[in-house]
């Protein structure tokens, strides 16, 4: 039977959980997927070694290794590619992983419909206040017209 680990607030049901195989020294699993958005969690407790996870690009560094890391790292947009992660005290004896991270789906935007609707009333005022200065200076010119004659 399964029992659902307790959500806490760091936590998502997405999120992909790395931890160690203490006995052999190995990330399990090494190799994950995830999409961009998603987070990847490496969490082990009462390790005889300490251990800790860090990318070689720099992007994700769980810390000083430790016997007891709670670590999530989440992959945002721009993320995509392969990134590698070694436990550092134990990348000599192949304690090594990588994370594919693909880019997130594409949301199509349906185009908005409401800008060409908001626009009309606006630019019908504007049209009408030029209107309106263009008879108002009409006006003012047959004053000045009838006043010359
Ligand atoms: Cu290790």
């Amino acid at each position: 039977m399964l029992i659902a680990a307790p959500a806490s607030a760091s936590s998502n049901e997405s999120d992909v959980i790395v931890t160690v195989d203490s006995s052999s020294l190995r990330f399990s699993p090494s190799e994950v997927t995830v999409t961009e958005g998603q987070a990847v969690r490496f969490m082990w407790s009462g390790q005889a070694l300490p251990h800790n996870a860090v990318a070689d690009d720099g992007l994700f560094d769980s810390g000083e290794p430790d016997r007891n890391v709670d670590y999530r790292f989440v992959f945002e947009i721009g993320t995509a590619g392969v990134h590698t992660f070694v436990c550092e005290p134990h990348a000599s004896v192949g304690m090594v992983g990588s994370i594919t991270v693909n880019a997130a789906p594409v949301v199509e935007v349906e185009e908005e419909e409401e800008a060409p609707v908001e626009n009309t009333p606006a630019l019908s005022m504007v049209s009408g206040l030029l209107m309106t200065a263009f008879a108002a200076a009409c006006i003012g010119r047959n004053d000045d017209d009838e006043q010359t004659v």
